[in-house]
């Protein structure tokens, strides 16, 4: 089999975001603010709005278009420079629907139903589920392929999609015997790579989670964030001193990872400074360091989506630079496969 390490590849990170309803603070924590961190440290990243991925699922026609511009408002206000990086829309490249086309080839159908995330969406209505929705995993691996990304940040959520991402690279390059597609790594870092739902410790924050209260959002405003913070269910007991003391306590441990998350701290650090208190003196803290790295994303978020003239000027140029990546690594892919004309 030809495992081809990512060194043998330029470093290139990639990733993005389904528009498919308002952005959370999962998405936040788990994504946007690495994803910023990841293009200040001088790396080459490509994100992007996968709009593609948010139709596996119905959506209005119309609220599609509003997230996926509210989408790109929240990558630009939570720090993504399209001037440094690389931003646009999905379905603006035709080459990653394309490339999921030769993946649909590669892929197996035991890989696909291994899937944890086809198992929660489609639940117990598999038969009613799209046949996209199954297949979301190869569009993945096209996303992430056609610009031979070595490095996709992501939330813990995703890491079984990056998995099957080096499954499909490997299959193919065993296939066809090539070294063509990178392995790529995940990047899953920070004490927030799994936020939970304020409501339930157990379960995924989600922007599609039918209670609001679940999540926080990043349109919210400080007094909807606070009382959210204020509402989230917790134990009666104190905070420990040591990350240790919150085994067995997800809503507890969820709300320090939110803390240590934001203050780019370790957990032990955190309970250092917080052990010992009440929910009822630490909940006010979190609320207002929330508020207070929060509220800057959603001024900026308003302010953009004020005029959506200059997020499309942004996604078309965007568009356009990616497809300078992708054009040659797909028309190299139909060459390898033996498609004639490409
Ligand atoms: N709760 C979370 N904690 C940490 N990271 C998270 N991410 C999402 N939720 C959390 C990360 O955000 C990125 C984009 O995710 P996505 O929108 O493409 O899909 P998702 O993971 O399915 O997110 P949602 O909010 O749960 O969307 P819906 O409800 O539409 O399915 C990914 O890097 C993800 O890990």
């Amino acid at each position: 089999m030809t495992d081809a390490p990512a060194s043998q590849f330029t470093p290139r990170v990639f990733s993005g975001i389904q528009p498919s309803g308002g952005l959370t603070l999962g998405n936040y924590l788990g994504a946007l603010k690495r994803f910023s961190e990841m293009q200040d440290e001088g790396r080459e990243c490509i994100y992007c709005m996968v709009d593609l991925h948010a139709i596996t699922v119905w959506q209005d026609p119309d609220k599609l278009r509003h997230n996926t511009r509210e989408l790109a408002a929240g990558f630009i206000a939570s720090g993504v420079d399209p001037e440094k990086s690389i931003l646009f829309n999905q379905s603006a490249v035709p080459e990653h629907a394309q490339l999921a086309w030769i993946f649909n080839t590669v892929a197996r159908m035991g890989w696909m139903q291994r899937m944890t995330q086809w198992k929660d969406k489609a639940g117990k209505n598999a038969e009613k589920a799209s046949l996209g929705l199954f297949a979301y995993p190869a569009l993945m691996a096209a996303d992430i392929l056609v610009y031979h990304a070595t490095h996709v940040p992501v939330g813990e959520d995703q890491k079984q999609h990056i998995e099957l991402t080096r499954d499909v690279a490997a299959k193919f390059n065993h296939d066809y015997g090539v070294d063509f597609f990178p392995m790529t790594e995940p990047v899953i870092e920070g004490a927030a790579t799994r936020v939970m739902s304020l409501r339930d410790g157990s379960k995924k924050m989600s922007k599609s989670d039918p209670s609001d209260a679940s999540r926080i959002n990043l349109t919210d405003d400080a007094d909807t964030i606070a009382k959210k913070i204020r509402k989230a269910k917790t134990d009666p007991d104190a905070l420990p001193s040591e990350a240790k003391g919150l085994e067995d306590r997800p809503e507890a441990r969820n709300l320090v990872n939110i803390y240590a998350a934001f203050t780019n701290q370790s957990v032990d650090q955190v309970l250092a400074e917080v052990g010992g208190k009440q929910f009822g003196e630490f909940k006010p803290m979190l609320a207002d360091l929330a508020v207070a790295k929060l509220s800057p994303i959603s001024t900026e978020m308003a302010r953009l989506l004020n005029d959506t003239t200059e997020i499309d000027r942004v996604l078309a140029r965007g568009a356009a630079q990616a497809r300078e990546i992708t054009v040659p690594i797909l028309k190299k892919t139909y060459e390898i496969v033996g498609l004639v004309g490409a």
